[in-house]
């Protein structure tokens, strides 16, 4: 209003608008300046772990100028956002993915460097984010880094937890879990908003009354609220100016101290609120492909959904003019599995009765704009929550499901009468303890429902979700249930990965384009036989090789053969990802490798075998695994007869970081769950990036990626999906024979080979045995249940294989050449592109560089 005022506030917006500049000194100054004035260190006093931060926070300015400019366009543009919902997000460290990405590799070296520091012991510092569990917090990961690479307008949303996924001690061969306190002193990324905060109310009650129109409605009112805070965590894009936005909430207390209770001298109840509130967003439940109903767990879900729904829809209407019919048209939101789908009453909520969209509206925006993805064939992860349970939380939300359910059957029973169908299509599960299934709500509240594979997708339809299948089909809405394969993102795991083979690809292509259009890498095809190219290909396996060496002598002191075959299984330990045959299998390589005389051993190929990954806290049988692993291994590194020949290690505290040295260095990876088990698997597709080959099962993505790189390429064993109940049935007649070599293997466990004095992990390597030759009579046959005795004897199979293709370093170099530049298809950004075309009806919004 007032000239003058307005003249200096001009001068403000000047001084604002200006960039970071990026070339080396002033990065060095940069960085100097944060040193001393944000993190007050003098020159006498500083450690790598200061200059970490101060380097973080040389690169958060630029992230936050980029992030900020990005916002201001997509909200110029008015364009259509995506809003990825996820109770988990792995996205490993931040700050050699945001140097790559901000395109400030060579400036942030040459700064740096002359600094006297190493990049690479900056990145050190970094401890993982671990607000993750496993595959579907990985791929939440990737995708952010696609969307804002591929300038699409989508942000993540989540909670952030104080305790990541736990750590992984190994003491005395089993797992003793830690807390990951992964936030101790701040991550320099992260940006707290403490003006962006939404209240969310938990527990009271409804009552009837009167809004402010004078219109009858029902308030939910009561019990406690706590407030979401934001935390903003910018995505960079590569080759982009475009910087999307991660918002973390976290819970906080509605009031800093409750003055009641404060003058009442009641001190301590009042801080006791506040760790109340707190615990909302304390920890991460560490499960996978599994589901533990926990009041808490329910909380946290609903936490943040409200937040997340809450600040989107403040977004929508923020827009001059808006419109509720238009609210499909700007915001599409995807929730990662069931963990989010309480999203669905929430967003009727929200609508409903605190915005007064009128019911039958409300639906019909709610299902054009939520849509949901299935990760895990697993029934046990399919999450169902006691009626009684969320009456008490979210009485509201209670009496929206139940008035959504009503109309919903009364339609189907009207098409269906009343039958069998009906219950399986109901939100409601009856029984002792009525539950309310979160799946079949997802389903219902959703435009798109997707698989992360093609015969995922395809279980889905027929075992997992059959009668809603049946349903899509006969209204007229079959592709309701769409195939999204997975994919990962070259620009972490090529590039930031395996700096090595990321230089080969552009110098052989001639440019770095390969980073944003995987296709481009078809051009390597030429070259697969090119024996200079094999030179510099067996060099950059060499490299990650070193690499992987000095990571295993620090974290294990175990010294590795670098010319050895390295063969890698590491994903979350679970029964039907098998790593029990694999070990299963290295005991079965030992019993060889000691029947045969010094001579024969020469011959052998040289292997060494790491296994790695995380056991639910609760997961009896995987935390055994573990122990037998790290047994097995113990006798095996340590018998001067084959400890040359043969190693097995576990790998402790398997997370995004150790992924980054062991993918690059691997050989073949195991990818060997029961077929129709593994929903897709994601690391499948990082090894074979980097030039590994699969052993793998006729499962998840494996499928695809064979079809994608060649026959060739793969080492496929075990019986097939469609197999599989076929085996089941018989199986429960009367167990199958157990190969002649496995029973060798069975014995040496029951004799006590790998628990000499240890009689409590004898008799429970034996309880692991029992269950798989178990029989029980006929009927209850369930112990072989993952077939792992009956997919043995192809496994060996696949192994011998292994060993004879790798014998020839030339057949074997071209294959890894050929598998490697095949592997466009599984590249996030291809992923990304449907859910934007198929699921979301998102465009791209590229900002111009200035604006
Ligand atoms: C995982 C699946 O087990 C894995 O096959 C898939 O690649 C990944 O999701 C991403 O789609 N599932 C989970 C889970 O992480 O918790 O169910």
């Amino acid at each position: 209003e007032n000239p003058d005022q307005k003249e200096k506030m001009e001068k403000l917006w000047k001084l604002m608008e200006t960039y970071e500049p990026n070339d080396p000194e002033s990065i060095q100054k940069s960085f100097a300046r944060h040193l001393e004035y944000s993190l007050a260190c003098t020159r006498f006093n500083f450690t790598m772990q200061d200059a970490y931060r101060a380097a973080g926070l040389v690169l958060r300015d630029r992230l936050l100028e980029s992030l900020n400019d990005t916002n201001a366009y997509y909200r110029k543009m008015d364009v259509k956002r995506g809003y990825y919902l996820s109770a988990e997000y792995l996205i490993g460290r931040h700050m050699q993915n945001a140097i790559a990405n901000l395109d400030l590799e060579q400036p942030f070296k040459e700064a740096f460097h002359a600094l006297g520091m190493q990049l690479e012991d900056l990145f050190h510092e970094e401890v993982d984010p671990a607000l993750g569990n496993g595959g579907l917090g990985r791929l939440a990961a990737c995708f952010l880094d696609s969307m804002a690479t591929l300038s699409l307008p989508c942000w993540g949303y989540g909670i952030r937890y104080s305790y990541g996924m736990f750590k992984q001690d190994i003491q005395n061969g089993r797992q003793v879990e830690m807390p990951d306190f992964w936030i101790g002193d701040g991550c320099p990324f992260e940006i707290p908003r403490p003006d962006i905060t939404y209240p969310v109310r938990l527990y009271g009650e409804v009552q009837e009354g009167l809004n402010a129109q004078g219109e009858w409605c029902l308030n939910w009112v009561g019990g406690d609220i706590v407030q979401a805070m934001a935390y903003d965590n910018p995505i960079p894009g590569f080759d982009t100016y475009n910087t999307n936005n991660l918002r973390l909430w976290r819970a906080c207390p509605t009031k800093e101290f409750d003055l009641d209770q404060y003058s009442a001298a009641n001190f301590t109840d009042a801080v006791e609120a506040r760790r109340k509130a707190e615990d909302l967003s304390a920890v991460l439940y560490p499960n996978d492909a599994s589901y533990e109903g926990r009041e808490l767990r329910l909380r946290q879900q609903y936490f943040f959904v409200s937040a997340s729904l809450q600040d989107l829809l403040r977004e929508f209407i923020k827009r001059p003019n808006y419109k509720w019919s238009e609210l499909p048209e700007k915001v599409a939101v995807q929730m990662n599995d069931t963990h989010p789908t309480i999203a669905v009453a929430e967003f009727m909520r929200l609508l409903v009765d605190v915005m007064h969209v009128p019911w039958d509206e409300a639906w019909e925006l709610t299902t054009k704009c939520l849509n949901y993805t299935n990760h895990t064939v697993m029934p046990e992860a399919l999450e169902k929550w006691p009626v009684e349970m969320m009456t008490r939380m979210l009485p509201r939300h209670v009496q929206i499901i139940g008035e959504l359910n009503l109309r919903w059957i009364n339609g189907l029973v009207a098409k269906y009468g009343d039958g069998p169908i009906i219950a399986a299509l109901s939100i409601f599960e009856e029984g002792d303890v009525k539950k309310i299934r979160m799946g079949n709500l997802a389903i219902m509240g959703s435009n798109k429902v997707n698989g992360v594979a093609a015969l995922h997708t395809e279980i889905i339809k027929k075992e997992t979700f059959p009668d809603f299948y049946k349903y899509c089909c006969d209204t007229g809405a079959p592709d309701k249930i769409v195939n999204m394969t997975n994919g990962v993102t070259p620009r972490r795991w090529v590039h930031c990965a395996n700096p090595a083979l990321s230089a080969i690809f552009t110098k052989y292509l001639g440019s770095h384009e390969w980073l944003t259009d995987m296709t481009k890498l078809k051009g390597m095809l030429k070259f697969k036989e090119d024996p200079k190219l094999h030179a510099e290909w067996m060099e950059m396996k060499k490299t990650a090789k070193k690499k992987l060496a000095g990571f295993l002598k620090e974290t294990l002191d175990l010294e590795i053969d670098q010319d050895a075959l390295i063969d890698i299984q590491i994903k979350r330990i679970h029964e039907y990802k098998r790593q029990f045959m694999n070990c299963l299998y290295v005991i079965h390589r030992y019993q060889q490798l000691k029947k045969m005389s010094p001579a024969e051993r020469e011959k052998v190929q040289k292997r060494v075998v790491l296994i790695g990954g995380k056991a639910a806290s609760a997961y009896v049988n995987a935390k055994l695994i573990i122990k037998l692993i790290n047994n097995v291994g113990k006798v095996i590194n340590n018998d001067p007869d084959t400890g040359k020949l043969l190693k097995l290690a576990f790998v402790p505290n398997y997370r995004v970081s150790a992924a980054e040295v062991l993918i690059p260095a691997s050989d073949i990876s195991e990818h060997i769950s029961t077929a129709g088990t593994e929903a897709s698997g994601t690391s499948n597709m990082k090894f074979v990036m980097n030039g590994g080959l699969i052993v793998g099962t006729m499962d998840g993505a494996n499928i695809e990626i064979r079809e994608e790189c060649g026959e060739d390429t793969m080492f496929i064993f075990g019986c097939l999906e469609h197999e599989v109940a076929g085996i089941a049935a018989k199986a429960k007649e009367g167990h199958y024979p157990i190969d002649s070599r496995l029973q060798a293997v069975f014995q040496a466990i029951r004799n006590g080979e790998f628990s000499k004095g240890e009689p409590e992990a004898h008799a429970e390597f034996c309880s692991l045995v029992d269950k798989l030759c178990n029989t029980h009579g006929a009927g209850t046959w369930d112990g072989d249940r993952y077939l792992v005795v009956h997919d043995f004897p192809s496994f060996v199979d696949a192994q011998a294989k292994v060993d004879a293709t790798y014998a020839d370093k030339a057949k074997w170099c071209k294959l890894s050449i050929q598998a490697a530049s095949s592997m466009a298809k599984f590249s996030t950004d291809r992923t990304i592109s449907e859910y934007a075309d198929v699921i979301w009806g998102v465009k791209p919004a590229p900002r111009p560089m200035e604006m």
